[in-house]
């Protein structure tokens, strides 16, 4: 096992850090802190339609078994030793963890390659935060030597450093980014990113909502399947509700080859100043946004390309009264 740290990127980011630390003094926030999180690629067989799908209206269906490929996917340790999982509500689906920071916080991810299946390298690599390039994770064709961090080996470590600034408040994500990028991506290497700015409402509930699709080129299944945190079809991404009253955030997005939508039936919300009940997301792009809860019952949440509902990417929101 090899650890990286490139001393220069440290010093210099332990002097920004320090810069916004003392930014933030005077005032009553919460202080920057150094968050550790400990990222490790795996392969799992993963289900699509856990719940299996059946429409006797239309008399088509699927059976769960028939959904099973093998995924690459990044999960969360709580420890260095990478032996206490971090807990995952079942609404997250096939993401990694989500890696949460405030205006300020410095992020340093311990990220470990455990991808025997496949044998190949890996890296990670966000978007919206500051770093150097030694924590970039972008693997380029032609680099000679590669950059570090680019190409982690199965069995490799490597530590990339991050840093929140007052730029990087919102939504955003990591995915791999190595040699074969595109397809790690769409075999479930992919998580989200949240920054919080200082002066950021609390939310009662808060869900992280990856729209992407599980082609058949990648996963051999017989068909395509369209996903919400790679998951298809009602009731196989279990949680995700509020109760009347509750502050409900969003932060949607979009990954992959191809355009979605977030439509929540039943509710709408304001966006760049217009009410909305539907939100387009293209690939890489996200869209945050909220609303205090006043609709009791279980409503559908799905994708509004009709493809796409038709074919899987749709979910309950389940409503209750407090
Ligand atoms: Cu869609």
């Amino acid at each position: 096992m090899r650890r990286v740290l490139v001393p220069l990127a440290l010093v210099v980011s332990l002097t920004t850090g320090l810069t916004v630390l003392t930014t933030l003094r005077g005032s009553a926030r919460e202080p920057a802190r150094v968050r550790h999180y400990y990222v490790q690629a795996e392969n799992v067989d993963w289900v699509l339609v856990p719940t299996g799908y059946y429409d006797d209206k239309l008399g088509r269906g699927v059976a769960a078994e028939d959904t099973r490929f093998p995924a690459i996917v990044l999960r969360g340790y709580e420890n260095p030793g990478f032996t206490r999982p971090v807990p995952r509500p079942a609404w997250m689906g096939i993401l990694g963890p989500i890696i949460e920071a405030r205006v300020g916080d410095r992020i340093l991810v311990h990220f470990r390659n455990r991808d025997f299946g496949y044998g190949r390298p890996h890296s990670l690599h966000t978007h919206g935060l500051r770093y150097r390039v030694a924590s970039d994770g972008g693997w380029m064709p032609r680099q000679k030597p590669p950059q570090p961090g680019t190409a982690v080996a199965p069995g490799e470590e490597y530590t990339y450093e991050w840093e929140a600034g007052p730029d990087s408040a919102g939504t955003w994500f990591y995915h791999d980014h190595s040699v074969d990028a595109a397809d790690n991506i769409r075999r479930g290497m992919l998580g989200g990113v949240v920054v919080r700015s200082p002066d950021e409402r609390p939310a009662d509930r808060e869900y992280v909502l990856f729209f992407s699709t599980f082609s058949r080129a990648v996963t051999r299944l017989r068909r395509d399947f369209f996903t919400i945190n790679g998951i298809a079809f009602m009731g196989g991404l279990p949680g995700l509700g509020a109760r009347v009253g509750d502050r409900v955030r969003f932060r949607v997005i979009g990954m992959g080859d191809e355009f979605h939508t977030f439509h929540l039936h039943g509710h709408r919300w304001t966006l760049s100043g217009q009410v909305v009940d539907n939100v387009a997301v293209a690939p890489a792009s996200t869209a945050t946004f909220e609303f205090v809860e006043d609709a009791p019952g279980l409503w559908m949440l799905h994708c509004h390309v009709l493809d796409h509902a038709e074919n899987g990417m749709m979910q309950h929101y389940l409503v209750t009264h407090r």
